[in-house]
């Protein structure tokens, strides 16, 4: 392969959650496995954030982080590397709708990519107003501008950031 056929860089930026096994260890695994995945690169680790669930409240907290990637894979190649991921640390699948998991991998954003199809929504649902996704998304891309949606940092300031550092 010469330099002319190499596939672009897209900066993505991945949500990692868990309620269970320890989260805090979970967390770290998940940035691990994202810093091993091939044509891709880790390139920035937020902080880990503490907050009550969204959805069934019986549940425990979750610990939550984003990470950013440099990544050669297209979106739907990058989501696929997600799900594998999410099964190497063993999640169960299928899980209840917003129940409690070992780890959980969602594609915020993907360049400047919008997709709205079966399987994939990019950027992903709930993005704007999560702040379990925003305040460690801002620790690691304030200024990003997120497709359709407006800057990271404007949007956090129409949300209660209620979650605390770990
Ligand atoms: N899918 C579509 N778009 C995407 C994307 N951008 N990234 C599809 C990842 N997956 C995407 O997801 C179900 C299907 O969504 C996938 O097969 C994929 O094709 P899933 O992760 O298997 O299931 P899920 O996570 O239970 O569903 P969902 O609706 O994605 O839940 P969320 O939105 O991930 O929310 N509370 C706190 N405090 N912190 C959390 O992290 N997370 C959840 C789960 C609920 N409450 C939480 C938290
Ligand atoms: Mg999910």
């Amino acid at each position: 392969m010469n330099d002319s056929t190499l596939p672009t860089w897209t900066p993505a930026y991945i949500g990692i959650g868990s309620n269970l096994d320890d989260p805090k260890v979970q967390v770290a695994r998940g940035f691990d496995a994202l810093s091993k995945l091939s044509r891709t690169r880790l390139v920035a680790k937020s902080r880990l954030f503490r907050s009550a669930p969204l959805g069934p409240q019986d549940q425990p907290e979750y610990v939550n982080a984003v990470a950013g990637l440099l990544t050669q894979l297209d979106a739907r190649g990058l989501l696929k590397e997600l799900k594998a991921i999410e099964l190497s640390l063993g999640r169960e699948s299928p899980i209840v709708r917003w129940g409690p998991r070992v780890i959980d991998l969602d594609l915020l954003v993907f360049g400047g990519a919008r997709i709205d199809s079966e399987d994939l929504t990019v950027p992903h649902r709930g993005v704007a107003e999560r702040s379990f996704v925003l305040q460690p998304l801002l620790d690691v891309a304030p200024d990003l501008d997120i497709p359709g949606l407006g800057r990271a940092s404007s949007l956090a300031r129409r949300v209660n950031l209620d979650c605390r550092v770990l």
